[in-house]
């Protein structure tokens, strides 16, 4: 097909259409997929997740310069895509507005592709899509992806777990409480980010967030195999301060992902997790389709009056559809 073929061979701007239908789930978006698949499975996917404010934007914004700017002959500069997942701002885009103003200093850069998901919908619909993103830019050639979510719930997490690398991101002076803790999302970090080290209180978020990971079990060491324990990297995005130090953890995490066999092993998961939500709804979107809303509407109203249980209900309308 020729909007794939066109991906394939560098076109910037079918790369952008193909997003948008992937986006908005139209079909042609979908058999491009399908056509580019082989071709994926070459990026390093890396997540950066947090609460809102921490910097993470700003922090992508720093890795992505350090990335294409810090290349030698040695190590020439990766291709890095960029996908800004924000969730929190479905109607007034502000977030992803300031996004595009921060990276404007990136435009113009080939090497280079930016995109802010735009929230419509059911999280679920926006995970889906973003996977499908990802995909693309990993057909596309881009060597690093990274994919910036809001870590809030469960849905963000799962976007995270589609990643080989995950980075949490705290900072000082939001609240209380380290917000990864709070959270309960440490356990998906394989490099943990205090930004705003310029500000009073950086010490004590390193502390409590050093504290919480001893605290963890300690990863158990099969046939030999290397273990890894999270870093804890301090950075100040704003002004670039750590950021080479967070570029080799992330390094060293994908040498160790290799080394270890863990990255074939996430890459297995990743892949199962997303077969089983498609196949799940296509699977009910199937049924939906084949009982028909009144025949839905009916059991409903037998619920309703309390004469059948929703368990109940739920074995009836599947068995009526294995009989018909
Ligand atoms: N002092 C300080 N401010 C920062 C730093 N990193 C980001 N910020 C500021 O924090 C605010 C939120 O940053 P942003 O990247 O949008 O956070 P996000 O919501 O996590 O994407 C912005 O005003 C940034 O300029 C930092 O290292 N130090
Ligand atoms: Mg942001």
């Amino acid at each position: 097909m020729e909007l794939a073929q066109a991906v394939l061979e560098g076109d910037r701007l079918a790369l952008a259409r193909l997003l948008t239908r992937i986006e908005n789930e139209q079909p042609e978006g979908w058999e491009a997929l399908s056509i580019l698949f082989p071709h994926t499975g070459r990026a390093h996917l890396v997540g950066v997740t947090g609460a809102p404010g921490t910097g993470k934007s700003s922090l992508v914004n720093s890795l992505v310069r350090h990335l294409r700017q810090n290349a030698n002959r040695a190590k020439p500069a990766p291709r890095v895509g960029v996908v800004a997942v924000d969730p929190s701002s479905p109607f007034t885009g502000g977030a992803i507005l300031g996004d595009r103003i921060r990276m404007r200093d990136l435009a113009g850069d080939q090497g280079v592709f930016i995109r802010s998901m735009a929230s419509r919908g059911a999280l679920g619909g926006l995970a889906k899509a973003t996977r499908g993103v990802v995909e693309a830019l990993d057909a596309a050639g881009y060597d690093k992806i990274l994919i910036e979510t809001v870590g809030a719930g469960q849905a963000e997490v799962d976007i995270a777990r589609a990643a080989h690398t995950t980075i949490v991101i705290n900072a000082p002076g939001l609240g209380d409480d380290v917000q990864a803790i709070k959270a309960g999302i440490l356990e998906i970090a394989d490099i943990l980010v205090v930004n705003k080290s310029d500000l009073p209180g950086a010490q004590n978020t390193q502390r409590a967030l050093t504290m919480a990971l001893e605290l963890a079990p300690p990863p158990i060491s099969e046939d030999d195999k290397p273990v890894w324990l999270p870093p804890v990297v301090p950075t100040v995005a704003t002004k670039n301060e750590g950021i080479s130090d967070l570029v080799s953890e992330i390094d060293r995490h994908y040498a160790y992902l290799k080394d270890s066999g863990e990255l074939a092993e996430r890459d297995r998961q990743r892949i199962h997790t997303e077969l089983e939500l498609l196949l799940s709804e296509a699977l009910s979107d199937q049924f939906f389709q084949r009982m028909g809303q009144s025949r839905f509407d009916q059991v409903l109203e037998l619920v309703l009056d309390r004469r059948l249980s929703p368990q109940a209900a739920v074995l009836e309308l599947m068995d009526k559809e294995k009989a018909g």
